[in-house]
């Protein structure tokens, strides 16, 4: 099951019971305290205003799929389609634009700085030049070099934290960890929720323990709605922050009018509208003010729709901030 965005019908009807019971059934994270560290002492870090006395900008970006797994000790999982390559470039673009940026991201997808490295396999970029020297191998050498040197200033700097999640659970829960720890930035955080989130799942307590067993014929389960989580993290969990939401489909007629929907129905402040085929060519922000189409340059070999769309996306929270703060 592909669980991009679910019918119409589908979308309807989330209450605070369902969010309280997804919580309360989801298994807890391994590694929370871990998490709540790194949050404060990257948000110590970059709360502090700059020098002229202007706040920090602080962007959480969520990228790459959320799987849904179909037994405790997991062997099969339902996965959602996502190959991180939006996240991962446009957490870029932010940091150039001077966000501090909070990477959510699903283990082994696409990260940051790692877009120009080589597709070859990896142990093929080197060679020993002696038995304690490696060097990399002509031509992959300067895109190496790009990719170690930005990653580390940004890093060196605390400007990018990267949290990698795999299951729905795992990602909801740090959802709402990062979400309620950047309230107490306001208007100055931002939400970019590239990541594709399943909509369906199998409630942990309802799920077999161990592998499933294929000799008992055909597989017969049911899965339950995941709630929709937009809406409170508008109106609880960073209820001052900037919100950009992703939705993505296949059939171009619905689009639109999908995220018209999503703006209206959980309030966001950006819906970023995108079809499967062509994601990487043009996208459609839409506002409450109208619909804008942004599209790669095709004249430039190298380039990316993140490059215009992030431009846009920053000064449209400048709009916001300004907007808030007067
Ligand atoms: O990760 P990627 O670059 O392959 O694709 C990006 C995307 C299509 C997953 C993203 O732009 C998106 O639309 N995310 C939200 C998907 C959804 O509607 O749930």
């Amino acid at each position: 099951m592909a669980s991009q965005s679910g019918p119409e019908a589908a979308e309807e009807h989330t209450s605070g019971a369902d969010i309280q019971s997804f919580f309360d059934s989801a298994p807890p994270l391994k590694n929370s305290l871990e998490i709540t560290d790194k949050l404060k002492e990257f948000l110590d870090k970059n709360s502090i205003p700059t020098r002229d006395g202007r706040a920090n900008r602080v962007v959480c970006v969520t990228s790459g799929g959320t799987t849904v797994p179909l037994e405790q000790r997991c062997v099969r999982y339902i996965d959602n389609f996502s190959s991180g390559h939006r996240g991962a470039a446009s957490t870029e673009y932010f940091l150039k634009a001077g966000y501090a940026v909070i990477f959510l991201y699903r283990r082994g997808t696409c990260q940051p700085f790692c877009r120009s490295l080589p597709d070859d396999p990896f142990l093929e970029c080197f060679k020993f030049i002696d038995k304690s020297h490696v060097k990399v191998r002509e031509p992959h050498s300067e895109a190496v070099k790009m990719a170690i040197s930005d990653h580390h200033n940004v890093i060196e700097k605390g400007l990018l934290l990267k949290l990698p999640f795999t299951t729905i659970f795992e990602y909801l829960q740090m959802l709402q960890m990062v979400a309620t720890s950047l309230s107490v930035l306001g208007p100055h955080a931002m939400f970019y929720l590239a990541a594709a989130v399943s909509d369906f799942y199998v409630p942990w307590k309802s799920m077999a323990e161990h592998k499933i067993q294929s000799g008992s014929g055909p597989l017969d389960m049911s899965l339950v709605q995941v709630p929709k989580m937009l809406a409170v993290l508008r109106k609880e969990w960073a209820p001052f922050a900037y919100c950009i939401s992703f939705k993505l489909e296949t059939d171009k007629n619905i689009l639109l009018k999908k995220a018209d929907m999503a703006l209206s129905k959980y309030k966001m402040h950006v819906v970023v509208a995108n079809e499967l085929l062509t994601r990487k060519e043009e996208v459609v922000v839409v506002t409450g003010d109208g619909k804008v189409s942004v599209c790669r340059d095709k004249t430039q070999v190298d380039s990316d729709v993140e490059d215009p769309l992030i431009k846009l996306l920053v000064e449209k929270h400048s709009i916001h901030l300004e907007d808030s703060c007067s």
